[in-house]
C-alpha cells in the first residue's frame, strides 16, 4: 500500500468500508487552466454581460449537431411546408369578399392543421421544467474505477444538456411550490449517452417500482377537482403516507427546507440509487452519484415561496435562463460515494434501498469533475420538452445495481416516451440523438427520419454483415454487464433488510439545526392543516412519534392533537452504524455562501446619491453581485449631481421576494420620497421578514426607522460611508439569511 492510501485510510476514523479504493478524494486540478477550477469561478471571468446564445465559446459537439436543424428565417420567404411562397398570410380563400370559405384553400387547411395538433402530452411526473446545455469535465481520470471513456481523461469536454423540474405540477404550475425538484443529465458521450436523472434529494419515496403508480396518483391533485395543484397539500398524498412508512424518510426532506430551494444553481443533486463502476480489468465498485453546487446549497423561506408563486412563477427558471445570458454560469461537481464490493453487507441499512441515504460521515463524497451549465437553449418545446431522459441509458464502465426502484425505472421512461413523443423513433429528435455515431437494424416506425440501407437484419451477407457487434474491450470495447452470480426462487417478497423506516428520518431530524427543525415542524403543519379527513393527520402524527418524540407533539399541538402516553412511549430506533447525526443532512450547519451570483435591489428616487450609487454597484460588481435600481417610477431618476440614471425596474413590479438583499443609498429628497411609497415600505418589511441583509446608506436608515420594525440586528446595516457599508453588507450576504432573527420576524404580519 503507496503511503497516500495510507495516510488517507487512517484520517477517515468513521469511514467502516475497509476499502473505498480507488481514493479520489484530491483529484481536482492544481492549477491547469484548462481544466475547470474546483473552487467557484472568480467574478469577471466570464462575460457578465447579456448575451450568452451568440457567444462563440459556448459551444461544443451537441450543440454544433444542433446547428444543423436550427431554423434560420432571416431574409427567407414565408412558404407552406411543402416550400410554395405565400403570398397572403391574413385572407382565407372565400367565394367572394363575404362569401364562404373554401375547402381548396391549403394554405389555410395546412397551418389550422398543423396548429390544431401543436401539443403533445406532458410528462406524467415533473411536468414543470426548464433546461440548459452546457459541459462536464473530470478532474482526473478515473481509471481505477471505471472505462467510461468520458470519466478517463480531464481534457475531454462531454457536452450535456440538464432539465430541472417540479414533480406534482403540471407544466404551468409554479416553480417555488414546496416539491422535490427533479435533475436529469444527459451526458453526450463519445461512447453513447448516458442519462443520470435523479432528484434534489438522496433519497425516494417508495422502495419498489410497483408502487410507483399508486405513491403517484396520490400526489398528483385529487382526481374529482384537481387541487391542489403544484402541492402535496391533500389528503390522498398524507392518507398514503400514512400507510406507507417507507415514504417517511423522503417525506422528511421534502418537508424541511429542501422542498423549497433558493435556485436550481443552489441545490444538491443525487443519482439516489446505487450503481456499479467498472475498470478495465472488469473489478467493480458501487457508487452513488452526487451534485454539489459550488455556490452552496440555499433555499427560501417558507413564507417567499407562497408570495412567489404569484409574484413570479416563473421564479426559478427565469433566474437560470437570467444567470446563463448574463454569463454567470451554474456550477456543479460531481461527487462519488465509492464502496468496495466487499463492504456491500457493512451497513446497518440495504445499499440497495432507494429510502436509505449513505451517510457522507461513514462514505465521504469524492468530489471528482464539474459540470458548468453556459447555454440556453434556443426552443423550449424542441429541446426542454422534448428531451427523453431513460436511467437504462448508459455506457461501458457503468452499470446498474439491483434495487429494485431502479430497476422498475429501466423500462418506465422508454415505455413514457413512446406515447408523449408518439413512437419508437424519439431517439432521433435532435436534442436526443447522441454524438457518437449510431448504427443497428431497427426500423421504420412513426416518424422515421434515418434513410437505412437495404440489410435490414443480422447477420448479412448483402452488406457484408455491417454494421457488426464490438468485442468486449478495455477501450472502445462493446457494452458488457459485470458478471454477478444469481440463484434463488422467484418471490414476491420484500427483503427483511428493507423493513426499517425510521432509523435514517430520525438520523435526518437529529442532523438538523434548530432553525431547521423549526422549518419541518412547520410544513408538517401547514400540510396536514390543508388536510380534511381527521383521522389521516392522527395516523401520519402517530408515525412521527416513531422517529421523534418532540417533532411528533410539536406537530400535533399545532393540529390541536394530543399525543397518549402509549404513543409517547414508542421505542425509537438508534444510530446507524454508530452514527446518531450527520453535518451533511443540514444545509445550514456550517456555512459561509460565495455572494456570487446573488441578486440585490438598490431603491431609489429623485435626489439619490449618484457618487455613492455608482460606488456601491461597482464593490457589489466586483464580488459577483447582480444588483439592480428600482424606482417608483420607469425611465431615469436625477440624482443629487444632477446626473440622469436608468432605473431597473420599478419597485412595484421587482418585489423583495425576488432578490436576496436590499440597499437604500443615501439622498434625502429620495429617501423622502420612498417613504411616502407603500411598495417601498412593504420592501423593507418583507425583506426583514424574509430574513434578508438590508443596507441603510446615510439618509437611507430613516425610511427603516418610519416603519414598525425592531432595532436593527446584525443583518440591518447602516453606515454613511459606502466601503465599510458594503463590507459588512457583504459579510451579511455571506450568510445566506440572518437566523438570528427569525423570532421576531415571526411577529412581521405576513
Ligand atoms: Fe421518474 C420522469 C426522477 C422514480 C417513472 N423521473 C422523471 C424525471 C426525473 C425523475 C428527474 C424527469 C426527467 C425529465 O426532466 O424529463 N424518478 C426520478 C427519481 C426516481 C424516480 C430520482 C427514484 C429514485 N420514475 C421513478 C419510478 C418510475 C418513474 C420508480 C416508474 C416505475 N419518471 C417516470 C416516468 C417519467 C419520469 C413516468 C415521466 C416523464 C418521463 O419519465 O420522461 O416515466
Amino acid at each position: 500500500m503507496s503511503d497516500e492510501k495510507g495516510k488517507r485510510k487512517g484520517a477517515a476514523v468513521k469511514n467502516i468500508a475497509s476499502s473505498v479504493t480507488p481514493h479520489l478524494h484530491d483529484t481536482a486540478p492544481k492549477g491547469v487552466s484548462l481544466k475547470p477550477r474546483k473552487a467557484i469561478s472568480p467574478p469577471g471571468e466570464e462575460p457578465m454581460a447579456a448575451g450568452s446564445m451568440k457567444n462563440a465559446k459556448a459551444t461544443n459537439a451537441k450543440l454544433a449537431q444542433l446547428d444543423s436543424v436550427r431554423d434560420q428565417p432571416e431574409h427567407q420567404a414565408l412558404r407552406t411546408n411543402q416550400g410554395v411562397r405565400i403570398a397572403d398570410n391574413q385572407n382565407s380563400l372565400t367565394a367572394g369578399v363575404r362569401g364562404s370559405t373554401l375547402l381548396e384553400d391549403f394554405i389555410l387547411r395546412e397551418k389550422i392543421t398543423h396548429f390544431d395538433h401543436e401539443r403533445i402530452p406532458e410528462r406524467v411526473v415533473h411536468a414543470r421544467g426548464a433546461a440548459a446545455h452546457g459541459y462536464f469535465q473530470v478532474y482526473q481520470p478515473l481509471d481505477s474505477l471505471t472505462k467510461a471513456g468520458f470519466l478517463l481523461d480531464p481534457e475531454i469536454r462531454t457536452p450535456v444538456f440538464v432539465r430541472f423540474s417540479t414533480v406534482q405540477g403540471s407544466r404551468g404550475s409554479a416553480d417555488t411550490v414546496r416539491d422535490i425538484r427533479g435533475w436529469a443529465t444527459k451526458f453526450y458521450t463519445q461512447e453513447g449517452n448516458f442519462d443520470l436523472v435523479g432528484n434534489n434529494t438522496p433519497v425516494f419515496f417508495i422502495q419498489d417500482a410497483i408502487k410507483f403508480p399508486d405513491f403517484v396518483h396520490a400526489v398528483k391533485p385529487e382526481p374529482h377537482n384537481e387541487i391542489p395543484q403544484g402541492q402535496s397539500a391533500h389528503d390522498s398524498f398524507w392518507d398514503y403516507v400514512s400507510l406507507q412508512p417507507e415514504t417517511l424518510h423522503n417525506v422528511m426532506w421534502a418537508m424541511s427546507d429542501r422542498g423549497i430551494p433558493r435556485s436550481y444553481r443552489m441545490m444538491e443533486g443525487f443519482g439516489i440509487h446505487t450503481f456499479k463502476m467498472i475498470n478495465a480489468q472488469g473489478k467493480s465498485h458501487f457508487v452513488r452519484f452526487h451534485w454539489k453546487p459550488v455556490c452552496g446549497a440555499a433555499s427560501l423561506i417558507w413564507d417567499e415561496a407562497q408570495l412567489l408563486t404569484g409574484r413570479d412563477p416563473d421564479f426559478h427558471r427565469r433566474e437560470l435562463w437570467e444567470s446563463i445570458e448574463a454569463g454567470d454560469f451554474p456550477e456543479y461537481e460531481l461527487g462519488l460515494q465509492i464502496i468496495a464490493e466487499e463492504d456491500e453487507h457493512k451497513f446497518d441499512f440495504d445499499i440497495l434501498d432507494a429510502t436509505k441515504l449513505i451517510p457522507e460521515s461513514l462514505v465521504p463524497v469524492q468530489l471528482v469533475g464539474k459540470m458548468i451549465l453556459d447555454r440556453n437553449p434556443d426552443n423550449y418545446f424542441s429541446e426542454t420538452e422534448q428531451v427523453a431522459f431513460c436511467p437504462g441509458n448508459i455506457v461501458p464502465g457503468l452499470d446498474f445495481s439491483d434495487d429494485p426502484l431502479l430497476q422498475g425505472r429501466l423500462f418506465s421512461y422508454i415505455d413514457t416516451q413512446i406515447s408523449r413523443l408518439g413512437g419508437a423513433n424519439f431517439h432521433e429528435i435532435p436534442i436526443n440523438k447522441p454524438v457518437c455515431p449510431f448504427h443497428n437494424n431497427q426500423r421504420d416506425g412513426m416518424h422515421r427520419m434515418t434513410i437505412s440501407g437495404t440489410a435490414n437484419y443480422e447477420p448479412n451477407s448483402i452488406n457484408n454483415n455491417w454494421p457488426r457487434e464490438t468485442p468486449v474491450a478495455e477501450e472502445n470495447g462493446g457494452f458488457s454487464t459485470s458478471p454477478q452470480p444469481l440463484a434463488g426462487e422467484k418471490v414476491r417478497h420484500r427483503s427483511d433488510s428493507f423493513a426499517d423506516y425510521y432509523s435514517q428520518p430520525r438520523l435526518f431530524w437529529l442532523s438538523q439545526t434548530e432553525t431547521e427543525r423549526d422549518h419541518i415542524v412547520g410544513g408538517f403543519s401547514f400540510e396536514l392543516g390543508k388536510v380534511v379527513r381527521p383521522w389521516i393527520r392522527e395516523r401520519v402524527v402517530d408515525q412521527l412519534t416513531y422517529i421523534d418524540h418532540t417533532l411528533a407533539a410539536r406537530v400535533a399541538a399545532n393540529l390541536g392533537l394530543s399525543l397518549t402516553k402509549q404513543q409517547l412511549q414508542h421505542a425509537l430506533p438508534g444510530a446507524i452504524n454508530g452514527l446518531q447525526t450527520d453535518a451533511a443532512l443540514s444545509l445550514y450547519a456550517q456555512k459561509q455562501y460565495p455572494v456570487k451570483s446573488r441578486q440585490v435591489a438598490i431603491l431609489g428616487a429623485d435626489g439619490i446619491c449618484g457618487d455613492s450609487l455608482a460606488k456601491i454597484k461597482k464593490l457589489l460588481t466586483a464580488q459577483g453581485v447582480h444588483s439592480k435600481i428600482f424606482a417608483p417610477h420607469l425611465g431615469n431618476i436625477k440624482t443629487l449631481q444632477g446626473k440622469d440614471i436608468a432605473v431597473d425596474g420599478t419597485i412595484e413590479g421587482n418585489p423583495s421576494v425576488l432578490v436576496d438583499a436590499v440597499i437604500v443609498v443615501t439622498g434625502k429628497e429620495s429617501v423622502a420620497t420612498l417613504m411616502k411609497n407603500g411598495n417601498a415600505k412593504n420592501y423593507l418589511l418583507q425583506a426583514f421578514k424574509h430574513l434578508k441583509p438590508i443596507a441603510l446608506q446615510g439618509d437611507g436608515v430613516r425610511l427603516y426607522q418610519s416603519l414598525p420594525l425592531p432595532k436593527p440586528d446584525e443583518g440591518v446595516i447602516v453606515h454613511d460611508d459606502t466601503k465599510p457599508l458594503i463590507q459588512q453588507f457583504i459579510a451579511a450576504l455571506q450568510k445566506h439569511r440572518i437566523w438570528s432573527r427569525e423570532p421576531l420576524a415571526e411577529e412581521i404580519p405576513g
